[in-house]
């Protein structure tokens, strides 16, 4: 009997929303509790792409918006063949970050429209849920000043926020929103049980493709 695929499970969410802390809870649990999971991350810095986006993001290199666009959807798709090698084999992917973040960034930068920005990722694994981790930018304050990386100031982060919010509209995609501001505990707790639901939802459906 051929093997249950795996869930593919994306937390988007603005800056300092928890997203890494969740994304490493969430494949440990399921990891205690005998379901196959791991994490990935986009962009992903270890690949030559992954480089030169790191790059551009520590300010250390220059690149042309479009130019800049094009390499974070390369990033994904260069991974895509291990993505779906991993679903088929039923390992549930947790990805810290995907093509709805490179939408937000990008459509958030002047004389940009989504749907140009969409474009790229087109066809995409399609994630079978979305969490949204909800934070305000008062409380995202709390935890910490932002780094130096290029993308880290509270004007940005607002016009990407709205971004998301409308990105949020659109219901080919499975978005929950989070609230972000609960405890850490808390908030993995309601992780987990809408990732419960999705990885024995996913086991049965065909893996779908993004925005098609
Ligand atoms: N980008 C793009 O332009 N195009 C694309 O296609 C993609 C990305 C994929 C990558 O940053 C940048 O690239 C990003 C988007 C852009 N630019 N920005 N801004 P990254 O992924 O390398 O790093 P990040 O996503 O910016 O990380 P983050 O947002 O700063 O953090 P986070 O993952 O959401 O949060 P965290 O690291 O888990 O936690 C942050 C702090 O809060 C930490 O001290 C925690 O201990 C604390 N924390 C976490 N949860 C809680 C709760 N519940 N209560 C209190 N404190 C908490």
């Amino acid at each position: 009997m051929a093997c249950k695929r795996g869930a593919l499970i994306v937390l988007e969410g603005v800056d300092k929303a928890g997203k890494t802390t969740q994304c490493k809870k969430l494949v440990h649990a399921l990891q205690q509790s005998g379901r196959p999971a791991e994490m990935m991350r986009f962009p992903e810095r270890t690949t030559t792409i992954g480089q030169l986006i790191s790059a551009y993001l520590e300010n250390k290199s220059d690149l042309e918006d479009h130019t800049v666009h094009l390499l974070f959807s390369a990033n994904r798709w260069e991974l895509v063949p291990l993505m779906k090698k991993k679903l088929e084999q039923g390992t549930t992917l947790v990805v810290d970050r995907y093509a709805f973040s490179g939408v937000a960034f990008t459509s958030a930068k002047p004389g940009f429209c989504l749907d140009w920005c969409m474009k790229p990722d087109v066809g995409l694994p399609k994630p079978d849920l979305v969490m949204f981790l909800q934070l305000s930018p008062a409380e995202a304050a709390l935890r910490g000043q932002f780094g130096e990386e290029r993308y880290e100031t509270n004007v940005f982060q607002r016009a990407v926020q709205q971004k998301f919010e409308h990105l949020m509209k659109d219901p080919s995609v499975n978005w929950r929103a989070i609230d972000a501001s609960q405890s850490v505990e808390d908030v993995h707790e309601n992780i987990t049980t809408h990732s419960l639901n999705t990885i024995n939802a996913a086991e049965n459906l065909p893996l779908g493709e993004l925005w098609k």
